[in-house]
C-alpha cells in the first residue's frame, strides 16, 4: 500500500491546483435565487431557470490574462445568458453566496454592471459596456495580505455587493470577479474568475454611466495582474480602474442568508414578483444548507471530517459536517476539514 499511496501523493501534488468554486446562489431580502452550477448543470437535460449565466467550466477552472481580449473574459468561458433574473431596487444589497474557495487565492474582487437595453436573457454579450460599482483588494498588508478574497473565505464565502442608488432602472448583467493572484508574479500567472448574473434594477435613479467592453476591462501586465503579494510592502491597486460615482470600494460585508427559495423572473421581466417558497417542515429551512460550504438544497449524506467532499468525478457526499468545511486541495480531492 505505500506504493499506493505514495502514487496517489504524487498525482495530487502534480495537478495543478485549479478547482476552486462558483456563485451557488444569489441571495435578496432572504430569499435565494439559483446561479449556475458548472460542474453539474452540463449534465442536466433540463437544469433549473437560473439568474446565474452559463459558462463552459467543468474544471472549475479560469480566464489567464492572454484571453484577456477574448470574449471568455466577459462572463466566463463560452458563456451564455441566464435565462432569469432577480428584481432588485437601486440601493439594495445582494448577497453572492460561493459554495467554496480556496486559501491560498489571495486576491481582489469587483463587481460591474451593464445594462441590456431589454431584458438580459438573449443578449448579446459583445455588445455589453461595463462600469465599475465595487472593487476591493487588499484589506490589510501581510505576505501574502488579507484580501478581499480572503474576506469572502472567513464570511462563509458571501460576498456583498451594494447596488448604486443613482443607477437608472432598467435590466442589467451584474459582473461578479474574484482575482487570484497566487501565482501573478509571473507573466500569465493571474486567474480571474468572473460570473455574470441577470438584475432587473427598479428605482428612480437616473445615472448612467458610460462603460467598456468585457474584453477591455483590464490588461495582463497591470499592476494589479501582474503583482508580487508575496511582496509586504505591496501597495496593492484592484485592476480595472475607478468605481463609479455612487460606488463603493465594499459594501459593508454582512452577508445574508436565505430563509426561502425564490423562483427567478424570466424572460420579459414585465411579470409578477418572483414566486417565493417558504420553507416548509418537510424541508430542511434554507438557512441550514447556505450555511454550509456546498450547493444545492437537498444535498444528501454529509461527510465526516478528513472525508472527501468534492473534485472531478467524485460522485459521493459534498456537504461536511461537524463543524468542518470543504477545501479544495487540488482539482480531484476537496476534504472536508
Ligand atoms: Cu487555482
Amino acid at each position: 500500500m505505500t506504493k499506493l499511496s505514495t502514487l496517489i501523493g504524487a498525482l495530487a501534488s502534480a495537478v495543478a491546483v485549479s478547482a476552486h468554486g462558483h456563485v451557488s446562489h444569489v441571495i435578496h431580502k432572504g430569499v435565494q435565487f439559483r446561479g449556475y452550477h458548472p460542474a453539474s448543470d452540463p449534465y442536466s437535460s433540463n437544469p433549473p431557470v437560473a439568474v446565474g449565466w452559463a459558462a463552459d467550466q467543468l474544471d472549475l477552472g479560469f480566464v489567464a490574462p492572454d484571453a484577456y481580449g477574448t470574449p471568455d473574459m466577459i462572463c466566463h468561458r463560452s458563456a451564455t445568458p441566464a435565462k432569469g433574473h432577480v428584481r432588485v431596487a437601486a440601493g439594495d444589497t445582494l448577497t453572492l453566496q460561493w459554495n467554496t474557495w480556496p486559501e491560498s487565492h489571495h486576491g481582489p474582487i469587483s463587481d460591474w454592471l451593464a445594462p441590456c437595453n431589454g431584458p438580459c436573457a438573449n443578449v448579446d454579450k459583445n455588445s455589453l459596456r461595463f462600469f465599475k460599482i465595487t472593487g476591493q483588494g487588499l484589506i490589510r498588508p501581510g505576505a501574502p495580505g488579507y484580501y478581499a478574497a480572503d474576506q469572502l473565505i472567513d464570511n462563509d464565502f458571501a460576498w456583498v455587493v451594494k447596488i448604486p442608488e443613482n443607477i437608472a432602472p432598467g435590466h442589467y448583467v451584474l459582473r461578479h470577479e474574484i482575482i487570484a493572484l497566487h501565482g501573478a508574479s509571473g507573466p500569465n500567472g493571474a486567474q480571474s474568475y468572473p460570473q455574470c448574473f441577470n438584475l432587473e434594477i427598479t428605482g428612480s435613479g437616473t445615472a448612467k454611466p458610460a462603460g467598456v467592453s468585457g474584453t477591455a476591462l483590464y490588461g495582463a501586465n497591470d499592476p494589479g495582474v501582474l503583482v508580487n503579494i508575496y511582496d509586504a510592502g505591496l501597495d496593492y491597486k484592484v485592476p480595472g480602474g475607478a468605481f463609479i460615482q455612487g460606488g463603493v470600494s465594499a459594501a459593508p460585508q454582512n452577508p445574508e442568508k436565505a430563509t426561502a427559495t425564490g423562483t427567478p423572473t424570466t424572460v420579459g421581466g414585465s411579470g409578477p414578483q418572483p414566486t417565493v417558497n417558504p420553507p416548509s417542515s418537510t424541508n430542511p429551512p434554507a438557512t441550514t444548507l447556505v450555511t454550509k460550504t456546498t450547493t444545492a438544497p437537498g444535498t444528501g449524506p454529509t461527510q465526516s471530517p478528513w472525508g472527501q467532499c468534492g473534485g472531478i468525478g467524485w460522485s459521493g457526499p459534498t456537504v461536511c459536517g461537524s463543524g468542518t468545511r470543504c477545501v479544495v486541495v487540488n482539482d480531484y480531492y476537496h476534504q472536508c476539514q
